[in-house]
């Protein structure tokens, strides 16, 4: 599978592409429009989510609910698009025009932690606008979109489920308990923080309120769960291929994630060996693993457990008490450029998780079962699992 998304954060539509998926993925606008209504939810999030609306259209690949084996189009339209008309026209606009309006002021004092700065200098700009509108977590909506297509794919042709959920909020951390089953889905999404744990829960909000009122803003840590990932996805034969590397990869590629975890990642090299894996013990349905320490991959290979993959999000950048920067204008110290911004996306950020695992797993699925209709993958599924050598 490839895919492409663009679009800026005020522009009129994101957009994205996914190629490579066979004929007969049931897809629908319905289907798309639920997972980007669930990344909207989450206790936290700024004004703007509250008045912008996902606008989503389906442009290509898709005929009566089913994919047609041709890349598939989606667009996202910003309902905010009419107040940005000018400021992010693709078109030369009047200076004058853009000279009066107040949302087109330059943003010369770059917000730390932000891609503002780095930006600046690396494509040559003398403010932030031009860097900010792409980098800016908005972008995520067109994953989200892509993602729904791939949680399709894996759910018809190897019958994978995902289900994600936040364990923990600033210093808030949930007990470490049963990871949630795709099941408590609409349990998970109830909660302003998709935190399965009652007291948890009431404790991250509790730090959100907290942050508010102080002008700060909060990160935090997602779990993404994959059950009925079949043995075999990606290798160990080579780096590129791996599946936690490609899972690694494509969290760490979701703005605001500072770092990625398989299984009990970090906390894998504090214990010794015997403590840190999985024995493997002979069952009825064959070898199977008695913990889930490495997250379902060994050697860059799924194992058939299920998958658990973790995601760190630093707090957001703009930070209402703003940070110490330089003006770029005047080359004077001054504090960051802010306007409004999300306390905690946390809870968001796990339904982009949930996405990008989605995206790989479709990816490694097509990869090692091929076909070019459903039927045919399933087929080859199948006969893969049936003739496995040793179960
Ligand atoms: C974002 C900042 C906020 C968020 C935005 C991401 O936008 P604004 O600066 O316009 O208030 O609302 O997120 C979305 C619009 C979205 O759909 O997730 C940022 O700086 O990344």
């Amino acid at each position: 599978l490839r895919w492409l998304t663009a679009g800026e954060s005020h522009g009129p539509a994101l957009v994205a592409t996914l190629e490579g998926l066979p004929a007969g993925v049931p897809v629908t606008t319905a289907l798309v429009a639920d997972q980007l209504a669930r990344r909207r939810l989450g206790y936290g999030r700024g004004a703007r989510m509250s008045f912008e609306r996902d606008e989503v259209s389906l442009l290509g690949g898709v005929r009566h609910g089913l994919t047609l084996g041709s890349p598939v189009s989606v667009m996202v339209a910003n309902s905010e698009w009419p107040k940005w008309e000018q400021v992010m026209a693709a078109d030369p606009v009047d200076p004058e025009v853009l000279a009066g309006s107040a949302r087109n002021a330059p943003l010369t004092r770059p917000r730390p932690g932000h891609a503002d700065l780095a930006g600046m200098q690396k494509y040559g700009f003398d403010e932030a606008r031009p860097v900010l509108e792409r980098a800016s977590a908005r972008e995520t909506a067109a994953r989200v979109a892509l993602g729904a297509i791939a949680r399709s794919y894996l759910r018809e042709t190897v019958g994978v489920e995902l289900v994600s959920h936040v364990v923990e909020l600033a210093a808030t951390k949930a007990p470490a308990g049963v990871p949630p089953l795709p099941s408590d889905e609409e349990r998970l999404d109830a909660d302003p923080v998709r935190c399965l744990d009652a007291g948890a829960s009431r404790a991250m909000v509790e730090e959100i309120d907290r942050a508010r009122k102080d002008g700060d803003t909060l990160g935090g840590v997602v779990e993404v769960l994959a059950y009925g990932v079949p043995v075999g996805l990606g290798s160990h034969v080579h780096w590129d291929r791996r599946l936690d590397a490609r899972l690694a990869a494509a969290l760490m590629g979701i703005q605001a994630i500072k770092g990625v975890e398989l299984g009990d990642g970090f906390g894998l090299a504090r214990v010794p060996g015997s403590l840190a894996h999985d024995e493997i013990v002979p069952t009825a349905d064959g070898a199977r693993r008695l913990s889930g320490r490495a997250g379902g991959t060994e050697g860059g290979l799924s194992t058939g457990e299920p998958l658990r993959v973790r995601a760190a999000m630093k707090p957001i950048a703009t930070v209402p008490r703003a940070l110490a920067t330089v003006d770029v204008a005047t080359g004077e110290p001054a504090r960051a450029h802010h306007q409004r911004s999300d306390v905690c996306a946390v809870p968001a950020a796990g339904i982009v998780a949930e996405a990008m695992v989605a995206l790989v797993l479709a990816d490694a699925v097509a990869e090692k079962f091929g076909g070019d209709s459903v039927p045919e993958i399933r087929r080859n599924a199948r006969s893969y699992l049936e003739h496995l050598r040793i179960r």
